[in-house]
């Protein structure tokens, strides 16, 4: 269930409209990256931090009124706190203080998937709440549901500094164990089907265009659990309908944030690690907003992964807001242009996804002997049937569509087992590269 949130900011002397709004817009985008709901957002415009309530006892009480009024389970700050000020701050307000940085590391622990993930999100917690474990650790008794609490258990924290360091210290040899052993575990549901991993920044669309795809392009039954494997990968995975019939898995991935503090760095890639894995990588771009920066910093991040190799189409948003078309991502294999929002330029990219995975269809022509049971049966594990026609001499000339990236396994296929009985013929009309070599492909959806 959703938290309600306050947020409370401070407004910087130098800071223009532009650039206040969009730390504004990535802040409300991170609360609800982390399941909240912003109700009323609260503003101090002042040259200083107040050293004891950050945004000074005044415009504190007009907070703690506002969460008051709003029901709000939890203030979301949008800088980092001491520990004394969130103590000050939390006397007077009704609810929870979080600072940002526990906001991003919330947001982290929900996100975390792979054991190297969630390990480094760990350590990051522990080391945010070390420095914070002054006193009766008032912070910590108060550690409930919900947004900012989904800290390491109680149990661990109620400890003192020295076992939370020994717990650092056999996290990170933990660590080291499990990144030896990575290479060793191949991730199965990669080669079954393909995985599209959405990256880019907090705030660009992407849980957007994840949403909007899976309502274009549903798969019946998706949820239902015809194929398990699916339904328990978790829940920022999702299933849609690819070209040729086939399907594809979309992840939707932690956003970008700017001013990432310096500890959370490794917390932060290892929660993007599936990346790694992905078939294809569309990089969504706000395009109503400064981008290269930003697209930038996100080849850096895809860089440091290792996970440059994939292929990345680059998917300009927000384009109904875009004063101008941002120039094509020359990093890309395609730049393509839309909103999720309004839903212009969305087939483009689902079909560009399709070239790219080569789910586009392609017609081939296969001859074969008409009572051959195994030649009708590949046949209709592999592709579609659009015309049969009879030859000469109980032989028959079939026209079928598949997915261009298995056309030339689905050929070989059916010479290998059609060569001892009858040689069949067979005409690939468009080039097919063999990107798999297994008849797993195969299994689902014809
Ligand atoms: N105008 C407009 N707003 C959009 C578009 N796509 C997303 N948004 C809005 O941008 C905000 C952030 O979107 P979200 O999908 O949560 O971004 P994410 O952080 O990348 O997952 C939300 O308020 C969306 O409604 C778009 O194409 N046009
Ligand atoms: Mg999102």
């Amino acid at each position: 269930m959703a938290s309600t949130v306050v947020v409370a900011m401070r407004r910087q002397p130098e800071e223009n409209d532009e650039q206040f709004d969009s730390r504004r817009a990535e802040l409300v985008g991170l609360c609800e990256a982390a399941n909240g709901m912003v109700s009323e957002i609260i503003v101090q415009a002042r040259p200083d931090v107040d050293g004891r309530t950050y945004l000074g006892s005044g415009k504190i009480q007009t907070v703690a009124e506002a969460a008051l009024a709003n029901d709000a389970d939890v203030i979301v700050f949008d800088a980092q706190l001491t520990p004394a000020q969130v103590r000050n701050i939390e006397e007077v307000v009704p609810c929870r203080v979080i600072d940002r940085t526990q906001l991003i590391l919330d947001i982290f622990a929900l996100r975390a998937r792979s054991k190297t993930g969630r390990l480094q999100v760990e350590i990051a917690q522990l080391q945010y709440w070390l420095p914070r474990l002054t006193g009766k650790g008032r912070a910590l008794s108060r550690l409930g549901g919900g947004i900012g609490t989904r800290g390491p258990g109680e149990t661990k924290l109620e400890t003192d500094r020295r076992r939370i360091r020994d717990r650092i210290t056999k996290l990170r040899q933990d660590l080291a164990v499990v990144r030896k052993n990575r290479s060793v575990q191949r991730d199965k549901r990669s080669r079954l089907i393909p995985v599209v991993a959405l990256v880019g920044y907090t705030n660009a669309g992407k849980t957007t265009v994840l949403t909007r795809w899976t309502t274009d392009r549903w798969v019946k039954g998706a949820t239902e659990g015809a194929d398990r494997l699916f339904d328990t990968l978790d829940p920022l995975a999702r299933r849609v309908r690819g070209g040729s019939n086939r399907e594809i898995v979309l992840l939707d991935t932690v956003g970008f944030v700017q001013d990432l503090p310096h500890f959370l760095v490794e917390a932060f890639q290892a929660t993007l690690e599936e990346v790694r894995m992905a078939d294809l990588i569309v990089h969504v771009v706000e395009a109503s907003e400064e981008t290269s920066v930003r697209m930038d910093t996100t080849y850096r991040v895809l860089e440091e992964l290792e996970a440059l190799g994939r292929p990345v189409l680059t998917f300009y948003n927000k384009m109904d807001l875009a004063s101008s078309r941002p120039a094509p991502d020359l990093r890309a294999m395609k730049s393509l242009y839309g909103s999720a929002a309004t839903g212009d330029g969305m087939e483009s990219l689902y079909q560009a996804v399709d070239e790219a995975l080569g789910l586009d269809p392609v017609t081939l022509e296969v001859e074969g002997r008409a009572e051959s049971k195994e030649f009708w049966r590949l046949i209709g594990k592999h592709g579609r049937v659009l015309q049969a026609l009879d030859t000469a001499d109980g032989r028959v000339l079939v026209t079928l569509q598949v997915a261009r990236r298995h056309a030339s396994v689905v050929r070989n296929l059916l010479v290998g087992d059609l060569r001892d009985e009858s040689e069949p013929a067979l005409v690939e009309h468009l080039g097919g590269e063999e990107q798999q070599d297994k008849e797993d492909w195969f299994s689902s959806t014809w």
